[in-house]
């Protein structure tokens, strides 16, 4: 279980809440630290807050406060405050317990974290916790459960399912929402999706060849991104939509480190005749904080000198010396766009570590003047109207809001940004999905053939030169 505040959560806080509500992340402790002092700096006097502890034995819990979080001294009185229980052992098991004794509402201390009720109802930590393989103790030794709040017959141990250690601790700023549901027009305009407009968007797919003149059979493009992003999943999703089936042809899913970790130029074949489509999909192993490509290994990888299935080894550079390395790569083996895979869901978590890396990438590919897209991917979770209709993907004011967001941490125009849904855990083809991907899929063929044109104008431009020189 993902440790967000996932949509369908945020609904249900919405509902004990009694009405729409925007949720911004403050303190996430894993990100900042599972310390005070962090916790106060992000978290006061920013309004309303509710707080979420995701425990090691996959329980949800935590609290809501009205009151701003401001370093007091103290108890404070909530008339409003109460805590929660979102999942117990990972089932989904939704309970509110109201304040019964207003005044004990939250501890608002400068050396406690996020603390509920008198005698510490709903302790978090004091001071500095460690993190400890990747957990942290309660460090707070008092844990007086229902002092304050109602217990409904839950006890402490319901709560925390006999777990005190947690996997991490987040703190959302709890805001009315305005923004409505669905826009009234679509904030990027598109054909209206029905069969008729997926076959000519599958028609002109078959039919891309990249310019004859570069004499280049196949448009290559390049994945990268961080771990878990689904760049995998965005291979099996074409490669589905063209088989005319669900495939997992490439072996994708969750795991700590990215459980890709071969070079692969996939080839797409047209599901009927076999034939291979004209452009390859390069997947590459995710990127990671502290592991992983770094500037030469890129460099190495857009011009072409890597081998397909080469073995990507996250703690040695790539050198000239690797069996297979292409030395002399023509520019149809070089990479004509690259594909920046991002989650949509976690852009507002993604490390900062990581972003660095892509933006450093970013020089290089700038430098050969190759075209970048950003994927953005699992948009289902993102907004709950688009994963029930993904039809309603360009009405969504939640996905329009990821994709500026992605566009200033990168740099990159708006219409370069394109969400979508991959095939996960579908077993049968959806109209929708394949109408985005091939959506997609056509901006990003279109983006390496202006890098083409642009190589032709190059070379077209250097023959002229010679020819003045000559004359
Ligand atoms: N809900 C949802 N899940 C997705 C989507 N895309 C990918 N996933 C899931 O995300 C997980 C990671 O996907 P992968 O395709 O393996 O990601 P990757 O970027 O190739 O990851 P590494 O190879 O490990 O770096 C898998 O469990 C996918 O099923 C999506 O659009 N929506
Ligand atoms: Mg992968």
């Amino acid at each position: 279980m993902a440790d967000t505040f996932k949509t369908s959560d945020q609904k249900q806080m919405n509902k004990w809440l009694g009405g729409n509500k925007r949720y911004t992340l403050l303190f996430k402790a894993t990100r900042d630290g599972c310390d005070a002092t962090a916790f106060h700096t992000r978290c006061n006097n920013k309004g309303p807050t509710v707080t979420i502890i995701y425990n090691t034995s996959n329980s949800v819990y935590g609290g809501y406060t009205s009151l701003s979080w401001t370093s007091g001294n103290g108890y404070r009185v909530d008339g409003n405050s109460f805590l929660f229980r979102l999942y117990q052992n990972g089932n989904y098991k939704p309970v509110k317990l109201p304040v019964t004794i207003s005044r004990y509402s939250i501890y608002d201390h400068s050396t406690y974290g996020p603390t509920f009720g008198g005698g510490h109802s709903l302790p978090t930590f004091q001071n500095t916790v460690a993190s400890s393989g990747g957990y942290f103790q309660f460090n707070n030794p008092s844990f007086s459960f229902g002092h304050s709040y109602a217990t409904n017959g839950e006890t402490s141990d319901s709560f925390t399912n006999g777990h005190k250690s947690m996997k991490d601790i987040e703190v959302y700023s709890v805001e009315v929402s305005d923004a409505k549901a669905e826009l009234e027009e679509p904030w990027r305009k598109t054909h209206q999706w029905n069969s008729e407009f997926f076959g000519t968007l599958k028609e002109k797919v078959e039919r891309y060849k990249p310019l004859k003149e570069l004499n280049v059979q196949q448009a290559r493009v390049l994945l990268v991104g961080q771990v878990g992003a689904g760049k995998t999943s965005f291979f099996n999703t074409i490669n589905s939509v063209f088989r005319g089936y669900i495939t997992r042809q490439a072996c994708s899913g969750n795991a700590e480190h990215s459980l890709t970790t071969v070079y692969r130029k996939y080839q797409i074949r047209n599901g009927v005749s076999g034939k291979a489509l004209n452009f390859r999909l390069h997947d590459t192993r995710g990127l990671e904080a502290d592991q992983g490509m770094d500037a030469h290994g890129i460099c190495y990888l857009l011009d072409g000198n890597l081998p397909d299935r080469f073995q990507f080894n996250p703690s040695a550079p790539v050198t000239p010396d690797i069996t297979g390395f292409v030395a002399t790569p023509q520019f149809a083996d070089k990479i004509h766009c690259v594909v920046f895979v991002i989650d949509g869901s976690t852009v507002d978590v993604m490390p900062a570590k990581v972003i660095e890396k892509m933006k450093g990438f970013q020089i290089h590919m700038n430098q050969r003047g190759i075209p970048q897209i950003v994927l953005l991917t699992k948009i289902d979770k993102v907004c709950e109207a688009t994963s029930e209709d993904l039809s309603q993907v360009f009405l969504s004011p939640v996905v329009q809001g990821t994709v500026d967001r992605v566009s200033q941490i990168l740099g990159l125009p708006r219409s370069n940004i394109l969400p979508i849904k991959n095939y996960e855990s579908e077993i049968e083809l959806q109209d929708n999905v394949n109408i985005l991907t091939l959506l997609t899929l056509q901006q990003i063929l279109n983006s390496a053939d202006d890098y083409m044109f642009n190589y032709l104008d190059q070379i077209e431009d250097g023959k002229l030169q010679q020819l003045n020189i000559r004359e």
